[in-house]
């Protein structure tokens, strides 16, 4: 398969390569986002706007999931945070006039930056089938033609309902409950691509799918491990987070096959000491890992800990354990048997190096790991989050102030859409209370996830697929058979606030549900509208949109699903069982939504006063609030993982896709990657020096890529992605990087992480192809 790239509209010959940084953030980074938001918004709004982000009674930041300091800043964003809403409140429109310009064809044609850069999309669209363009229609028109294709299916499971994570949590409850009311699990969502092994390995070992640790938590920490994350570009008021901790005398360990410019030092935009001092060093020790190669150091941790505890004792914590865990021999069994050079080879560090960061763990009284996508896209990751967790138990890193799991979420609002019940595998006691809040049975055989769905999608067993925001056809791996299955599908749906490719590659049929976003004023039958979000540490508060909507006639998320449930079950004679409520009131008084789950969902209860007036309320988490999990015998498990890591054949990389600093996933703000020193290109790989000698490429020189599959069968199937600039840069030998979503052709459907079903996005083993 030789891909070629949807367009030239990144005209990558004015590629230029720099030195990358080793600071990131300060004034420089604020400088960049405003100069994107006056070019999207113009100076007024861009001051309205910037002014609200994460304030009390404002909006949640739509950029990521970390959450927001108690006392906040006047300015609580930061410059990434500043492009995500400048993108959103941009003045810039798609009408009905750019749809009757602009073939779907001539549209498919070009990349998500382009796509991105027309602006916000106003009017509900519909392509008939064998049609050329979309055509206006209203939104009675738009909801009927799903509601009766939904209504049309002769079983529920011909249906597959994508979620991204930006939907707040009155959509994705309403969501779920027409998914589930019509009788199928099938609500694959980003998470699946994203943090489902972080889950996976939790819930196993802890009973509980979320980290651990508050804010305040990792202000006090004494050590925090930063494992497979790039916070100055994806989590950037982390860096504050982190400075704060090291005031107070954390020691930082950033471990990454790259050196992150966030890691290394941050300049603080908020402080005068960021400005003028030159900033705070971040990371005390830096692990250059190999790809992949985590299990392996956090079995060198146990392994060192193991072995210091019985040299000298007073390592573990023998009360915790035995109160609180079962399992652990087993786990000291693997660390005995695994070999020192085993672990080198697997990290590519030396055993003293190893042993330097188990010294930094051993000596620590409070220890939090955080991690994000370089931990949970491998095809080992489950195994590799449950030796996170081995490593916390043996020192009691839980339920104490300070210490804990701390997998970083992505989007900003992809936790509480779980918490919702967006979810392929729902737990039966959720169910159970959606039944008696609704009067009707959910279904209870589990559904399709992101992979799981394309493969049904592409073998013909899907009729509908809707998407409520994200960008499918980009975000997901093996872009060529994707494309091949959304176009399968009878009828496509998207629920967008911007164009995507996700538009342009649809089913025989496709609608186009245009809609609010954070930054957009909600008013319903004359009442300013309030949804909610939980971050990434379980802290849930409203959030409110101020700007007048991108035009008059737009709906909200909420509003569309409660009317979109009201078409499909409102006409039901009472013999059947369909989820039963006053549709119409929920489409305009969120409050009656927030009601409802109040009584389905634990740990929501009274949830209306405990987020009004801009408050902000933790759910409860059993390891943190009193150590206990809820796992069938109610202990934190040890588990015993055999180490795996990456294997490289000879004269092949290991490809990780990645996200530059202009970017949030298929969103492309710009072409830039200041902090990795990239300017005006995407289509580059990063390879180090060593590699391109033995190989015999050059710096600079452009190559494709070819990733090499070896199916259970054992032949090896050619993926292409043509046309890279290679980039010599410091990465360990043998892995090599490049940016996603331009590489997602490259990463097998079948290539997925063991337990969590995961794509592989860290882990494509590829080789490089001179140009003919
Ligand atoms: N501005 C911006 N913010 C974002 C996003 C965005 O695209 N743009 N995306 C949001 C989303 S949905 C998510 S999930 C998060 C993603 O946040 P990140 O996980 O930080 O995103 P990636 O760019 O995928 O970076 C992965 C990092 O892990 C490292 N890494 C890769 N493989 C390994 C490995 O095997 N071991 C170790 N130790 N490290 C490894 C990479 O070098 C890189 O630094 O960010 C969220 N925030
Ligand atoms: N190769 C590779 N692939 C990856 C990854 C990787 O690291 N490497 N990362 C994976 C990860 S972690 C994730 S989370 C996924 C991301 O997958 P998605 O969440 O599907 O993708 P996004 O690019 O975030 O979606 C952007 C689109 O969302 C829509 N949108 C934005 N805001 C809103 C809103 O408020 N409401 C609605 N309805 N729509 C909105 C806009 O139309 C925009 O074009 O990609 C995954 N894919
Ligand atoms: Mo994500």
């Amino acid at each position: 398969m030789v891909r070629k790239p949807p367009s030239t509209d990144i005209d990558e010959r004015d590629v230029r390569v720099s030195h990358p940084k080793k600071v990131a953030v300060g004034v420089p980074a604020v400088l960049h986002a405003l100069q994107i938001s006056e070019a999207q918004m113009g100076a007024a709004r861009t001051v309205r706007t910037l002014s609200r982000i994460n304030q009390k009674d404002g909006f949640d930041c739509p950029g990521c999931a970390w959450p927001e300091e108690d006392k906040r800043h006047i300015a609580e964003f930061c410059e990434n945070g500043a492009k995500a809403v400048a993108e959103e409140a941009t003045v810039r429109r798609v009408d009905a006039a750019f749809f009757a310009q602009h073939s779907v064809a001539e549209l498919g044609g070009h990349d998500d930056w382009w796509l991105g850069q027309q602006g916000r999309l106003t009017r509900p669209m519909i392509l008939d089938e064998g049609a050329t363009h979309y055509r206006e229609a209203s939104w009675d028109e738009a909801l009927t033609t799903v509601a009766d294709a939904l209504k049309a299916l002769d079983d529920p499971d011909e249906a597959t309902f994508y979620t991204s994570g930006r939907t707040s949590n009155e959509a994705a409850f309403l969501y779920q409950l027409l998914v589930r009311g019509l009788g199928t699990n099938n609500l694959p969502d980003c998470s699946n691509m994203c943090h489902e092994s972080s889950g996976t390995a939790l819930v196993e070992t802890l009973g509980i799918g979320k980290g651990t640790v508050s804010i305040e938590d990792v202000h006090q920490a004494e050590l925090i491990i930063v494992a497979g994350q790039n916070p100055g570009t994806n989590h950037p008021r982390m860096l504050s987070a982190l400075e704060k901790a090291k005031a107070n005398g954390a020691t930082i360990v950033a471990v990454n096959p790259l050196p992150e410019a966030g890691l290394i030092r941050f300049e603080n935009p908020q402080t005068p000491r960021g400005v003028i001092l030159g900033g705070t060093r971040i990371a005390d020790d830096f692990v250059q890992i190999r790809l992949g190669g985590d299990q392996a150091l956090f079995q060198a941790i146990g392994k060192h800990l193991l072995e210091r505890e019985r040299a000298d004792g007073a390592v573990f914590d023998h009360d915790f354990i035995a109160r609180h865990t079962s399992g652990l021999d087993d786990y000291l069994a693997q660390l005995d048997a695994v070999e020192w050079s085993e672990l080198e080879a697997a990290t590519g560090q030396s055993e003293a190096d190893l042993r330097r960061v188990g010294e930094r763990v051993r000596t620590s009284e409070a220890t939090i790991v955080c991690w994000a996508m370089g931990l949970t896209q491998h095809p080992h990751s489950v195994p590799t989050l449950r030796d996170v967790v081995n490593v916390l138990l043996l020192q009691g890193n839980l339920g104490k102030t300070g210490a804990g799991v701390c997998p970083v979420r992505g989007h900003s609002n992809v936790q509480g859409d779980r918490t919702m019940g967006i979810y392929e595998k729902p737990q039966e006691g959720f169910l159970e209370s959606l039944d008696r809040e609704f009067d009707f049975l959910a279904p209870r055989e589990h559904g399709y996830d992101v992979v799981e769905a394309i493969r049904a999608m592409r073998d013909g067993r899907t009729r509908v697929f809707m998407a409520m925001g994200g960008n499918f056809v980009s975000a997901t791996p093996d872009t060529e058979v994707v494309e091949a299955a959304v176009r399968n599908v009878d009828l496509t749906v998207q629920v967008s606030t911007k164009l995507n490719r996700s538009h342009t590659v649809t089913g025989r049929r496709a609608v186009i549900l245009p809609t609010l976003g954070r930054t957009d004023r909600d008013v319903r039958r004359g009442v300013d509208q309030r949804v909610t979000v939980e971050d990434s540490m379980s802290a849930v508060h409203a959030s409110r949109g101020r700007l007048a909507p991108p035009s008059e006639d737009m709906m909200s998320e909420p509003a569309i699903i409660a009317r979109l449930c009201g078409l499909v079950f409102g006409d039901r004679p009472d013999s059947i069982a369909v989820p039963r409520a006053d549709w119409k009131a929920l489409e305009s008084d969120y409050t009656l939504i927030r009601s409802h789950i109040s009584r389905v969902v634990p740990g929501f209860e009274d949830f209306e006063a405990r987020v009004a007036k801009g408050r902000t309320f933790v759910l409860p988490n059993g390891p943190r609030d009193d150590l206990s999990f809820a796992t069938p015998d109610g202990l934190a498990h040890f588990t015993r993982n055999a180490l795996e890591y990456p294997v490289i054949p000879e004269g092949r990389l290991l490809l990780q896709t990645l996200r530059s600093h202009d970017q949030y996933n298929t969103t492309i703000y710009g072409k830039d990657d200041r902090y990795r020193g990239v300017f005006g290109g995407r289509r580059v790989v990063f390879v180090n020096a060593c590699d391109l000698e033995a190989l015999g490429f050059a710096d600079e020189e452009v190559v494709d890529l070819v990733s090499e599959w070896r199916t259970p069968d054992g032949r090896v199937e050619e993926r292409w992605a043509t046309e890279f600039r290679i980039v010599s840069y410091d990465t360990p030998r043998g892995n090599a990087a490049a940016y996603y979503p331009e590489t997602n052709v490259l990463v097998p459907l079948d290539s997925t992480a063991a337990e969590s079903n995961t794509p592989t996005s860290k882990s494509v083993i590829i080789r490089l192809q001179k140009r003919r």
